[in-house]
C-alpha cells in the first residue's frame, strides 16, 4: 500500500516535472524592429513568429518590439546590439546597419537600381550571399531578405519635379549616404529617427522626407502630414531578417533549418504585400488628397546626373568588388 502510495507520488512528481520541462524548454526569442506595428516590415516579422511557431510545435516563439524600443529609439543600435548577442532578431533596413558596416550601402546608391528584377538579381543571388558574410563577421546572422522598396520624396512646400526644385528644402534623412545625396541636390538634410520623423513632419520642424510607398509611406499614413510626393525611384532599400550569430549557433542543425525556412516563407511574403500596396498606393494617395507626380525618363536622368557626386563617393566606401559584383548581377537582367 505504502509502497503504491508512493508511486503515485512520484509518477505525479515526474508529470509536473515534465510538464515544467515542457514550459522551461518553450522559447520566446526578441524581434526588433524600427517603424509602426501597421507596415509590412511588422507583419512579416509576426507570420515569421507564426510560422516558426507552427513548425517548432510551439517551442519557439517569437515577440515583435516595434519603433526600436528595445534600442532606446535608436534604429542604428539595434544591429550591433543583435551583433553581440543583445537582440535575438531583427528586421532592419540596409541603410540602418551602415554604421556598423558601411558597405551595406551598396543597395541604397542613387539608381543603382531600375527595376523589382534588377533587386531580385542581388538580394535573392549571390551579391545578397556576399553581404550576408559581411554581416556574419559581426555576428549576424542573414535568414531571408526582405523590401522596404524604392524611396519616394514627399514634401509640403511644393511639387517637386527637378533637382533645382530640391534647393533649400528641410529634409529629414535617416542615415549618413542620403545627407551626401541630398546635399548634392542643393537640400537641407538633417538626419533623425523616424520615430520622431511624424511628429517633426506634424510640427514644420522639417519640409519632408523620403520611404517607401507601401512599406512606409501608407501604413503610416505620411499622407496625413505631407502635401506633395514625387515617385523619383532614387534609392532602393531592402531589409533583412537577421538573428544573432550567439543564437544562432546554440540552435541545433534542425532547429535552424526550422527557422530559416521560416524566415525565407515570412519575407517572401512580406516583398510581396510591399510590392502590392506599392502597386495601388500612388492612386490611394491621390485619393486621400495628396499631389503626386511622377517623373519622366528625362526628369529621372537628370536626378540621377545631380546625384553622381553621392554615388561615386559611396561607392568608393563600399569598394570596387562589391560595387562591380551588384552591377554585373543587375546587367545580366538586362
Ligand atoms: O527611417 C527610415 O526612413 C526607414 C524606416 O525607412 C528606415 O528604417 C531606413
Amino acid at each position: 500500500m505504502k509502497a503504491a502510495k508512493l508511486g503515485g507520488r512520484a509518477l505525479a512528481a515526474l508529470i509536473a516535472g515534465a510538464l515544467m520541462l515542457g514550459t522551461a524548454s518553450a522559447e520566446t526569442l526578441r524581434l526588433s524592429h524600427n517603424v509602426g506595428d501597421t507596415t509590412t516590415w511588422h507583419k512579416g516579422a509576426e507570420k515569421f513568429g507564426e510560422l516558426l511557431s507552427e513548425a517548432t510545435d510551439g517551442e519557439m516563439t517569437v515577440r515583435v518590439f516595434p519603433n526600436a524600443q528595445l534600442s532606446g529609439g535608436d534604429q542604428m543600435k539595434q544591429a550591433e546590439m543583435v551583433g553581440r548577442g543583445a537582440l535575438d532578431l531583427v528586421v532592419t533596413s540596409a541603410i540602418n546597419v551602415t554604421p556598423l558596416v558601411p558597405e551595406m550601402a551598396i543597395f541604397s546608391l542613387p539608381y543603382l537600381y531600375s527595376s523589382y528584377d534588377e533587386v531580385d538579381a542581388t538580394t535573392q543571388g549571390a551579391p545578397g550571399e556576399m553581404m550576408a558574410r559581411i554581416l556574419l563577421e559581426k555576428g549576424i546572422v542573414v535568414l531571408a531578405w526582405g523590401e522596404n522598396g524604392f524611396r519616394e520624396l514627399t514634401n509640403n512646400v511644393r511639387l517637386v519635379k527637378s533637382p533645382e526644385d530640391m534647393k533649400g528644402l528641410n529634409m529629414r534623412v535617416s542615415g549618413p549616404m542620403y545627407i551626401d545625396v541630398m546635399n548634392a541636390l542643393g537640400a537641407n538634410p538633417t538626419q533623425m529617427q523616424w520615430s520622431e520623423t511624424l511628429t517633426a513632419l506634424q510640427q514644420g520642424v522639417v519640409d519632408g522626407q523620403e520611404n517607401p510607398i507601401g512599406a512606409v509611406i501608407i501604413p503610416q499614413q505620411v499622407y496625413e502630414m505631407q502635401k506633395y510626393l514625387t515617385a523619383w525611384h532614387y534609392s532602393y532599400d531592402p531589409v533583412f531578417l537577421g538573428v544573432s550569430k550567439a543564437k544562432w549557433d546554440s540552435l541545433d542543425a534542425e532547429t535552424q533549418e526550422k527557422m530559416r525556412k521560416a524566415a525565407v516563407e515570412a519575407m517572401a511574403w512580406q516583398r510581396q504585400i510591399s510590392r502590392e500596396a506599392t502597386a495601388s498606393g500612388i492612386a490611394f494617395l491621390r485619393e486621400k488628397g495628396m499631389e503626386v507626380y511622377e517623373p519622366t525618363a528625362e526628369e529621372l536622368q537628370a536626378f540621377r546626373a545631380a546625384t553622381k557626386p553621392a554615388f561615386d563617393k559611396w561607392a568608393g566606401k563600399v569598394g570596387s568588388e562589391i560595387v562591380e559584383a551588384f552591377q554585373s548581377a543587375i546587367v545580366g537582367t538586362n
